[in-house]
């Protein structure tokens, strides 16, 4: 045997080899207890399980759209379901899923560790799983072991840049609020955890990387669940709680964009009196970006559709796939903003 294969993948043939002697499924077949997750055949054609989280913001509906369209433009069938932002429910759905045997399943898990035994489950059904755009908790589920590999964004990086942009553009100098994703969100973590690492520690992923920043304060740090109403409901009573506030973390644009409101509707000037940074870069962002009310968006695209197929291609050929298919993502600010207007979702 070729010494030079990756561990993953000799555990791969090992499993499909077996496929030609062994009868019942893979997973019971002797010796193969501990391969990796369930191989997918090469077909003309593929039934999909897509498990989505939502539908109450553009970028998730932008993502089921690429979702749709890429599954559309190759032929194969998708059984989508929508989890109304309710964790419960996308087990559920997940439940539904697993039993009309897709090929696949892939699916955003809406918080890292609850959803993390339904990856198990769909393991243990044969049903291999690609996780997009948010990941599971890996001491419970482990890509290349339990489901094929996460795809999607940095999300600390994001957290890093956003810090990055926010030290610069206020000298050092501000009073921040946070509004945090939804609780248990991979992105939420991650994003707090790389702003928080910059500014509260001058470090990133533990080495030192810009002086200490003693003159940035984090107020209050609350979640608006990724939502802009309750981005602008937050927003609101923390701006009666801290009106020494001159800036604000939004973990997605649309709670910045509810946050603007909350601001204007208090008498503040966002962009001048309290200076914005988010992450996503929708089409809202660039227009408050352009209109100087939002500082900078960091990107996070929802346009997993075309890579989650592709990424699927590649393991029914065989190929090795990283544990992690990292999302590069773009800066939107002043400078560019422009540029991209109406061109996003
Ligand atoms: O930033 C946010 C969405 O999971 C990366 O979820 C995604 C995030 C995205 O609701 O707008």
């Amino acid at each position: 045997m070729d010494r030079h294969l990756s561990r993953r993948r000799v555990l791969r043939l090992a499993a499909a080899g077996a496929g030609v002697a062994a009868v019942g499924p893979w997973f019971l077949r002797a010796g193969y207890a501990q391969a990796g997750p369930p191989p997918l055949e090469k077909k003309d054609t593929y039934t999909v399980g897509f498990a989505q989280t939502g539908s109450n913001n553009p970028w998730r509906l932008a993502e089921t759209k690429s979702m749709n369209d890429e599954a559309t433009k190759r032929g194969y069938k998708l059984i989508a379901t929508d989890a109304n932002e309710d964790t419960a429910k996308q087990l559920a759905d997940l439940d539904s899923i697993i039993a009309q045997r897709p090929d696949i399943i892939i699916f955003p898990p809406r918080e890292s560790k609850p959803l993390a035994p339904a990856v198990l489950k769909a393991k243990a059904a044969g049903i291999p799983v690609i996780l997009i755009d948010r990941d599971v908790d890996h001491s419970v589920a482990k890509p290349g072991v339990d489901y094929v590999t996460f795809i999607g964004s940095d999300f600390v990086d994001q957290g890093r840049r956003a810090a990055e942009w926010l030290i610069e553009a206020t000298g050092g100098k501000a009073k921040i609020i946070e509004l945090e994703g939804t609780t248990g969100a991979d992105p939420a973590i991650d994003r707090k955890k790389g702003f928080h690492d910059l500014i509260l520690q001058g470090s990133f992923k533990g080495t030192p990387v810009a002086d200490p920043q003693p003159g940035m304060q984090i107020l209050a740090s609350q979640t608006g669940d990724f939502v802009r109403d309750k981005g602008r409901q937050v927003m609101q009573t923390l701006l009666q709680a801290h009106p020494d506030v001159t800036a604000v973390y939004a973990h997605n644009d649309e709670m910045a964009i509810g946050a603007i409101t909350a601001l204007e509707e208090a008498g503040r000037k966002p962009g001048q009196d309290v200076i914005l940074v988010s992450i996503d870069g929708e089409n809202a962002a660039l227009d408050a970006i352009v209109e100087g009310k939002l500082g900078a968006s960091v990107e996070s695209s929802p346009f997993f559709g075309p890579i989650s197929f592709d990424t699927m291609m590649k393991y029914a050929n065989g190929e090795d796939i990283p544990d992690w298919v990292k999302v590069e993502d773009r800066f939107f600010d002043k400078n560019n903003a422009k540029e991209f207007q109406g061109k996003q979702y």
